[in-house]
């Protein structure tokens, strides 16, 4: 009888090993590379190089080089098993610091990196071929940096850690009264850029979906002082609702009018179109909402919603 115990307890330790591997192995979009104890992502929407390191950087991570030849062949695999229509892969190869001296993103050299170039390749065709693309079968091309490719992000394990938020990135909190998780940026962005980085830690820009948001949302701001904010107008922040045809037709970023949404609170003497040009929305630090450009930076508010 012990016996049969002792069996169905390794039974039961081989299963839950078993499924917490399956567990481990995509996350957040990430896959893990065993044999380099690193995770990797291949986003196969085509973004153009500083685009698609700005992404990485904002998940976590960096724009990822074949370093190892096991993180080469994890490459090749991902992109056959991907539904991507275009061959060409952007890696973190470039030349952008000196032309012709191709290196990853932190400084190794091309040939410190398991790399091989396509026959003719580089051949810097305009001279405007300072990026580097891999196909499936893990050949080198130089190309230029502007015109989009899919991309390769890569993620340390330490970083992979899901937080009661559901989320790896850190700096989120949970709010009890409106059952959503909180993080105020302090490095100003601009207001897509700063949806990006919402969208990069799987949250979104904040939506106030009623006057005890917009009072959560007032404290949050009011705990980092006009002081600690690294930069951009301290007395605003950005969240989630835009004039998106420029005629005064505020939607949230889920497309809901503002009444729909629940709160429609605008701050004194706003929306005022200061300067005909504020199409973004920000609350200042009465928790109630502005009108401000869309292309100057702003610290900003992501927000993660129960699922
Ligand atoms: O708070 C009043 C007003 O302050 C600024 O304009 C002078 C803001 N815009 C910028 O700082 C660019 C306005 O959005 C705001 O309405
Ligand atoms: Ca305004």
């Amino acid at each position: 009888m012990a016996k049969r115990r002792g069996y169905h307890f390794a039974l039961l330790v081989y299963f839950l090993m078993c499924t917490a591997q399956e567990l481990a192995a995509s996350r957040a979009g990430y896959e893990y590379i065993v044999e380099a104890d690193a995770w990797l992502r291949l986003h196969i929407v085509p973004a153009t190089w500083s685009d698609a390191r700005l992404r990485c950087h904002l998940e976590g991570g960096v724009l990822a080089s074949p370093t190892t030849t096991a993180i080469a062949t994890a490459m090749s695999a991902m992109m056959a098993d991907s539904k991507m229509t275009t061959r060409f892969v952007f890696i973190g190869v470039h030349a952008l610091i000196s032309k012709g001296d191709f290196m990853s993103l932190d400084g190794v050299p091309l040939a410190n990196l398991s790399i091989r170039w396509r026959e003719w390749e580089p051949n810097n065709v305009k001279n405007n071929e300072d990026c580097v693309t891999i196909d499936g079968a893990g050949e080198a091309n130089d190309v230029s940096c502007d015109s989009p490719h899919p991309y390769f992000c890569r993620k340390e394990t330490a970083k992979m850690t899901v937080n009661k938020c559901g989320t790896t990135a850190d700096g989120y909190k949970l709010e009890p009264r409106t059952g959503s998780c909180y993080k105020l940026h302090r490095l100003a962005r601009n207001w897509h850029r700063a949806a990006m980085a919402c969208h990069a830690e799987e949250a979104h820009l904040a939506v106030i979906n009623s006057n005890l948001e917009s009072q959560v949302l007032k404290e949050i701001f009011a705990a980092v002082p006009n002081n600690v904010i690294k930069s951009g107008d301290p007395n605003f922040a950005f969240v989630g609702v835009w004039d998106w045809n420029e005629h005064g037709e505020w939607l949230t970023v889920f497309g809901e009018s503002l009444p729909e949404a629940g709160f429609d609170g605008w701050s004194p003497n706003e929306p005022n179109n200061a300067g005909g040009q504020e199409f973004c929305g920000s609350i200042k630090r009465d928790g109630l909402l502005n009108d401000y450009p869309c292309l100057i930076r702003l610290p900003f508010i992501c927000e993660i919603t129960p699922k």
